[in-house]
């Protein structure tokens, strides 16, 4: 089958995805009385014209149908709790055959690179891969160093390390975390090869780290992000998504992104 176009998932070749799977990653503590309700989530989605909305499939099968025309959606489909102190393996949690039922363009998979079960997860991945393949949908490698083979799951090698696993088992993107060694991620990038390289956001940090990591990354040859609790927890997500759009789209610096943000959310008051 024909593959899914990927420029209709990316902007003039980049790409802004909001992630909202933390619920069952990290539990409700990640969350308010205000963000736990998940439309609360797929509107700033919407109304911030993110390029993709990334949901596990509870979530999508219960709130996604209004939001359906406003936001493409992909489909994470493995995961786990982060309550049990055990080797990271992350279980599938739905089909690539259910997730194209559900109007997914793209299924996301956390292949733990270095864990115990890296064996396990590299056979579950292959066979979503191919079966991504058949059905002309993209895939999306969560490629995380983790587990007590891994001292420090930043560190540029280790990175590199990820990146090139993701191209070799065919992932069309790959999810990472960025260590601000700006040199060291434009190899860590070249490693990827025609994987489209993704930072991940982490926790919620000042707008200055957000934008900064946002322009470092697309300096080393990233496509862009795919974040959540930078958005969403933020009190002006709307604000702090254009903000980070400039950066990534529109090759703003993270001064000028910065200054308008402060500007719009003045605006707002
Ligand atoms: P955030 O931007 O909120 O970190 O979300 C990105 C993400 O990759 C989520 O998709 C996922 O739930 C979470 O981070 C996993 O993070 P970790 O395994 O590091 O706790």
């Amino acid at each position: 089958m024909k593959k899914h176009d990927i420029q209709g998932i990316l902007t003039n070749k980049k790409a802004l995805f909001l992630a909202m799977d933390q619920g069952l990653e990290h539990g409700p503590k990640d969350f308010t009385v205000k963000t736990i309700n998940p439309e609360y989530v797929l509107d700033i989605a919407v109304k911030g014209k993110f390029n993709g909305m990334i949901l596990q499939k509870g979530i999508a099968q219960k709130y996604f149908e209004n939001y359906r025309k406003g936001v493409p959606l992909i489909l994470k489909i493995n995961g786990k709790t982060g309550i049990a102190d055990v080797d990271p393996y992350a279980s599938q949690t739905c089909s690539v055959k259910q997730a194209v039922k559900m109007g997914a363009v793209a299924v996301g998979y956390t292949l733990y690179i270095g864990s115990p079960r890296e064996a396990e997860m590299i056979k579950e991945f292959a066979k979503i891969e191919e079966e991504a393949n058949d059905y002309g949908i993209r895939t999306i490698m969560w490629a995380y160093p983790r587990g007590r083979f891994i001292k420090n799951d930043i560190d540029t090698d280790t990175l590199a390390y990820a990146a090139r696993t993701a191209l070799e088992l065919g992932a069309d993107f790959v999810k990472m975390k960025y260590n601000f060694d700006l040199p060291g991620y434009k190899w860590v990038v070249k490693c990827a090869g025609r994987t489209h390289v993704l930072i991940a956001g982490g926790e919620k940090g000042t707008e200055e780290k957000l934008l900064t990591e946002a322009s470092e990354a697309m300096k080393a040859g990233c496509t862009g992000m795919a974040i959540g609790r930078n958005v969403w927890q933020h009190n002006n997500p709307l604000e702090i998504t254009a903000a980070v759009k400039k950066v990534i789209f529109e090759n703003a610096s993270p001064a000028a992104a910065l200054k308008s943000f402060k500007a719009s959310v003045e605006k707002r008051k």
